[in-house]
């Protein structure tokens, strides 16, 4: 098929090679897939194809290959870099995984789960709770991505400093190459060194090497016992001093440790109905921390006693136990209400960072005085997974302003911001991935020697530039 075919002949094609997909074309049934969750990218499509199967997918990407047509995949399209949003051209075609959503088996003496990548992040926590098993991939988005789109950004989310980010969690997987092939590594081994390790390529390839549709996960017995608290205290300093106490007493038990600026809270509580703050300080910084465990012990005295002596020590000057699981709901209902409440106080420019815990505190103050110096309008609302040396190191405008005057700061404000991330030793995505957001920003601050071997690898598994063009890497 020639460069200059339409679109029309080329959706053509494609249904005459694979007639059982199902392929959207009506605006508005496609119109959902074209724009991201932000509501910063819009694009358009040739079609959304929703396979059902593996084998629908490879019959579908082998036809795309052989007509040259770009393939965008998405999940559940929560992903904050428009990394599943199409270009403007309307030659793209979106490969929704939705209708590939089985539980194709549970293990429990293996403590594994083979699921599809279209099964939603809650249900595969339900289908291992109902087998007496824990997985703990944790995020505020549980309701709507998708384990095969958590598998491509490597997401990170609540649980990360106990048991790892998404490729932590992974045993084996199954993904269609782009000309069509399946590549078969599903399986549930905690020992494999047969060469390459082709899953974890593909794991945070965010949809630039092929399609995962299958994956065998790790799982872990129930927890039977838990503890959490919510703690004021003066200064990022006192909160990483804090961590390192909690991590002395009560070593893995330690399943969480986010850290929420005042901003953050009554962000939350002003625009999320029916959330509200644990401590009525006026601490500039609060930590959510739990503790948790697989065998049934007494884990809210381990927690009380830490922090008494905490307190002893000065780091922290207030904290609250949840007495019970209503008001462990009210805690992380708090704190999972932030990126919705952001998101509807008004626009912002989000920084997803992560540095070395020891270097939080000295990154915070340098970062927070730069934005109160050359940012006066913006409200800092610096928050997250402290516990990982990750922040959501994000800038609100909560009174009115132009778009445009918000398009026009904003690279100078991320390069600003990213270069006092480069010089902690610290990362630009920590992790939401790429997409077609930091394009430039990853082409900046990664040498030229980790650029051409991501450019080989990319050329060798997708010769023809069809996965996910323009992101993660510059065409
Ligand atoms: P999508 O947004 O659909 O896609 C993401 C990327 O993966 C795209 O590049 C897409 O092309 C690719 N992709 C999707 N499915 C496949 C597949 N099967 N094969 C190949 N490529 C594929 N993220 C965190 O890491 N931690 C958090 O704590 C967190 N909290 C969040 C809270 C809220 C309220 C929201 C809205 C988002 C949050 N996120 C968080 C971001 C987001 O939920 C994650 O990045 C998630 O992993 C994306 O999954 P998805 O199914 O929505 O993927
Ligand atoms: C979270 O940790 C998400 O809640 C959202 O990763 C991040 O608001 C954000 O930037
Ligand atoms: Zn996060």
């Amino acid at each position: 098929m020639s460069e200059r075919s339409t679109a029309g002949a080329l959706l053509e094609a494609l249904r005459h090679r694979c007639a059982g997909v199902a392929l959207l074309t009506a605006a508005d049934e496609v119109a959902p897939y074209l724009v991201d969750h932000r509501r910063l990218y819009h694009g358009q499509a040739l079609a959304v194809a929703l396979p059902d199967s593996t084998a629908q997918l490879s019959v579908l990407m082998a036809a795309c290959y052989a007509l040259d047509i770009a393939m965008v995949p998405q999940g559940g399209n929560t992903s904050y870099c428009g990394g599943a949003t199409p270009d403007a051209s309307g030659r793209q075609l979106v490969i929704g995984l939705a209708r590939m959503n089985r539980v194709r088996s549970i293990d429990p003496a293996n403590f594994s789960i083979t699921v599809e990548a279209g099964c939603l992040l809650a249900n595969v926590q339900r289908a291992a709770a109902e087998a007496d098993c824990y997985f703990p991939l944790e995020l505020g988005s549980a309701g709507s991505c998708q384990i095969g789109g958590n598998l491509s950004t490597n997401a990170g989310g609540l649980n990360v400093l106990r048991f790892g980010m998404t490729r932590a969690l992974a045993l084996g997987i199954e993904a269609v190459l782009p000309d069509g092939r399946v590549l078969q590594r599903l399986r549930g081994l905690r020992k494999d060194n047969t060469g390459y390790d082709l899953k974890s390529l593909l794991i945070g390839a965010e949809g630039t090497l092929g399609i995962i549709t299958a994956a065998t996960l790790k799982l872990w017995p129930r927890l039977r016992s838990s503890a959490t608290a919510f703690v004021a205290v003066r200064d990022v300093a006192a909160a990483i001093a804090l961590l390192g106490r909690l991590r002395a007493a009560a070593g893995e038990r330690l399943n969480s440790f986010e850290l929420l600026p005042r901003a953050a809270i009554e962000l939350a509580c002003r625009h999320i109905p029916d959330t509200r703050a644990p401590l009525g300080t006026e601490s500039a910084w609060c930590v959510l921390c739990e503790l948790a465990s697989f065998v049934d012990e007494p884990l809210d005295e381990l927690l009380q006693g830490a922090l008494l002596q905490a307190s002893e020590a000065s780091l922290i000057q207030d904290a609250v136990l949840a007495s019970n699981e209503s008001q462990r709901r009210v805690f992380w209902n708090l704190r999972e209400a932030i990126p919705e409440a952001q998101r509807r106080a008004g626009p912002g420019v989000k920084h997803d960072i992560s540095v070395p815990v020891s270097a939080l505190p000295a990154f915070v103050a340098e970062a927070s005085a730069w934005v109160q110096a050359h940012v006066p309008e913006g409200t800092l609302v610096a928050y997250g997974h402290a516990g990982d040396g990750n922040l959501h190191f994000n800038i609100n405008w909560l009174g009115p302003i132009a778009p445009a005057a918000i398009a026009s700061q904003e690279p100078l404000i991320r390069r600003a911001i990213h270069d006092l991330v480069a010089a902690h030793g610290g990362s630009i995505s920590a992790e939401h991935g790429i997409g077609q957001l930091k394009v430039t920003e990853l082409q900046h601050y990664s040498s030229p020697v980790e650029l051409d071997a991501m450019r080989a690898i990319k050329r060798a598994l997708d010769p023809k530039g069809l996965m996910n063009p323009g992101k993660l890497l510059a065409r």
